[in-house]
């Protein structure tokens, strides 16, 4: 061998909890003392996982995905997924931390919510998505307590909500068709009663984790009119002894871009037995406490995915040398990585506040309009921080050259697990159109304006004084551009509705970050998150300035069809 030869350093993770100032600061200011006494060293056992052992087996599990096994040795068709190892682990330690029993124990009262968010928030980006039947679960159970249906109650929620892997349930929510997973209301699956039992027929397109042993599904009993409102709720149980309940079939697997340790797969059902939840109508307006919860927990993974790219990428930047200086003290790559820890820090805080608003409303604590803005703020915050789990992604991915685009070191996996958030739980453009409604018939939005100016006028610091105006400025903007819609005018604000509700999404993202950098100078001496708000205003937060396209040129631009000058 002549000459030197060079090996560069793997990027490296300490304690996901300690070394996450944004978050440990944040649950320093909301939380009461006795609540921090409690979960502070829960948070850093999980931290502790999450960047050391889970981190390493998730590296070293890196090439395992779940498979499909149809027919047994003997040609029973038995359709059984294999999960992998770390899909294993990561359901004992979820049953061992509680991410799903914590807000029904009600322990830590309305912080129930955000203790439960802050460790699946750590646990996340090590799990390699496990946090997905999780989601479904805690929706499923705040669905089947929502809509008060004692015997299902019974039966379920104590599975959904244990501490014991052994005896643990998980949900599936088994909404999409071919017909589409935004228009639910298009579904084909059909309900019929036969000698007093409902039986479902059909078939679903996209169903994730299918591991479950329980799932809520849409399906339109046999006489029912068209849409949503024809559609019905049911609940069904997946699993009959060994294998699988009769009239269910998975068809395989999807070959998807990115999470792909979850199982998710095309189902045929062919008379499984079913029981209403609620009612025999008006099926996605009842599944809709699981959607918002479900959303809830795309942003907080959303969050998570960003938080640990941006982690790889500064400890690199510390060890990696180029141009005769480490990264980290070059000033072009540094202000690359202020831009995207600023947008993590934004992200944490909108993701937060939704889980305060949650949690509140769950405990009856809710005050001036809170649960209205909640159903406002939850469209919000999931297409805002999807969006931004995606840029961040993929800049991350950059911050490590070449090395970012191979597969063995594990980076490209951090954008293409990104790259769902915008998709599942509802597209940005059908979130969009869902805030807009919420806007519309709920008149959240004085109220979402009137949080951003109380956020934003705690800002007494000099440093915070343009990023607080931006944010009123922002939310001034999506305030005018609602203003103006009117009859006649339907099409210019849905196609400005993306605009409105990310100006809104990170103008709130923007006046949270400023309420708590406030805090940050006045109690911890800090100024890193006034530093991150005046970076985050820069990044752009309003994205209504300028006149918005005719849509009739906007239509004939987008199919590129002749339009006279
Ligand atoms: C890592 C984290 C992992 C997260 C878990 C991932 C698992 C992935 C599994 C999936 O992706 S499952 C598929 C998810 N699918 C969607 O999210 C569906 C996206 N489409 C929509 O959300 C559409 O907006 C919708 C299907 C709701 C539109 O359907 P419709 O039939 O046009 O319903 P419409 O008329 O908008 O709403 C019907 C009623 O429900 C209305 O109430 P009213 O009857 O009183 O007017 C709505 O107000 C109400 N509603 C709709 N969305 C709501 C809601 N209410 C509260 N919250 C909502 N979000």
């Amino acid at each position: 061998m002549s000459g030197v030869e060079f090996f560069q350093e793997a990027p490296r993770l300490g304690n996901q909890w300690t070394e996450d100032r944004p978050l440990r600061s944040y649950l320093t200011r909301v939380l009461p003392e006795e609540i921090k006494a409690e979960v502070f060293p829960v948070l850093a056992r999980m931290g502790e996982l999450s960047g050391g052992r889970l981190y390493e087996f998730q590296l070293a599990d890196r090439s395992s995905e779940p498979s499909l096994i149809q027919w047994d040795p003997w040609g029973r068709r038995v359709d059984r997924i294999e999960v992998t190892p770390l899909w294993r682990e990561a359901k004992r330690l979820a049953c061992e931390f509680g991410l799903v029993a914590l807000p029904y124990e009600r322990r830590y009262g309305a912080f129930s919510r955000v203790c439960q968010f802050a460790l699946a928030y750590l646990f996340h980006a090590s799990s390699d998505v496990y946090t997905c039947p999780l989601a479904m679960s805690d929706g499923a159970a705040k669905t089947l307590l929502f809509h008060r249906n004692q015997s299902l109650i019974d039966r379920a929620l104590p599975r959904l909500v244990s501490r014991e892997p052994s005896t643990v349930w998980t949900a599936g929510q088994w909404m999409t068709e071919k017909t589409g997973g935004s228009d639910v209301g298009s579904s084909l699956s059909v309900a019929r009663k036969v000698d007093g039992i409902w039986r479902l027929y059909g078939s679903k397109w996209f169903t994730s984790a299918t591991t479950s042993e329980m799932a809520l599904t849409l399906a339109r009993p046999e006489g029912n009119g068209p849409g949503g409102r024809g559609l019905a709720l049911f609940y069904l149980e997946t699993r009959h002894g060994e294998g699988l309940a009769p009239g269910i079939a998975i068809n395989r697997l999807k070959e998807k871009l990115g999470t792909r340790k979850v199982p998710t797969a095309e189902l045929t059902l062919d008379g499984v037995a079913a029981e209403p939840v609620a009612g025999l109508e008006d099926g996605v307006r009842a599944i809709a406490p699981m959607l918002n919860v479900t959303r809830l927990w795309n942003s907080f993974c959303a969050v998570a995915e960003m938080r640990r790219g941006v982690a790889l990428a500064r400890d690199y930047a510390r060890r990696r040398e180029a141009f005769g200086a480490k990264l980290s003290a070059k000033p072009l790559h540094a202000d690359t990585m202020a831009g995207l820890q600023a947008e993590c820090e934004a992200a944490l805080h909108l993701a937060f506040y939704a889980a305060e608003l949650l949690g509140k409303e769950e405990h009856d604590e809710e005050a001036g309009g809170e649960t209205r803005l909640l159903r406002l703020v939850t469209p919000l915050v999931k297409l805002t921080t999807a969006k931004q789990a995606v840029a961040v992604s993929s800049e991350v991915l950059e911050c490590f050259g070449g090395a970012g685009y191979v597969e063995d070191t594990g980076l490209p996996r951090l954008l293409r697990d990104a790259q769902v958030l915008p998709i599942w739980e509802g597209t940005t453009n059908v979130l969009s159109l869902d805030a807009l409604r919420a806007m519309a018939s709920e008149g959240a939005l004085d109220l979402l304006a009137r949080t951003v100016s109380e956020h934003a006028l705690a800002a007494r610091h000099v440093s915070l004084r343009e990023p607080a105006r931006r944010a009123l400025e922002a939310t001034e903007h999506a305030m005018q551009c609602m203003g103006r819609a009117g009859r006649g005018r339907e099409d210019e604000l849905e196609a400005n509705a993306r605009r409105v509700a990310l100006t809104l999404g990170r103008a709130l993202a923007l006046a949270l970050l400023v309420r708590h950098a406030q805090w940050c100078v006045e109690e911890e001496r800090d100024a890193r998150a006034a530093v991150a708000a005046q970076r985050f205003a820069r990044n752009g937060v309003d994205l209504l300035q300028g006149e918005a396209l005719d849509t009739r040129a906007a239509r004939a631009l987008a199919a590129d069809e002749p339009l006279e000058p």
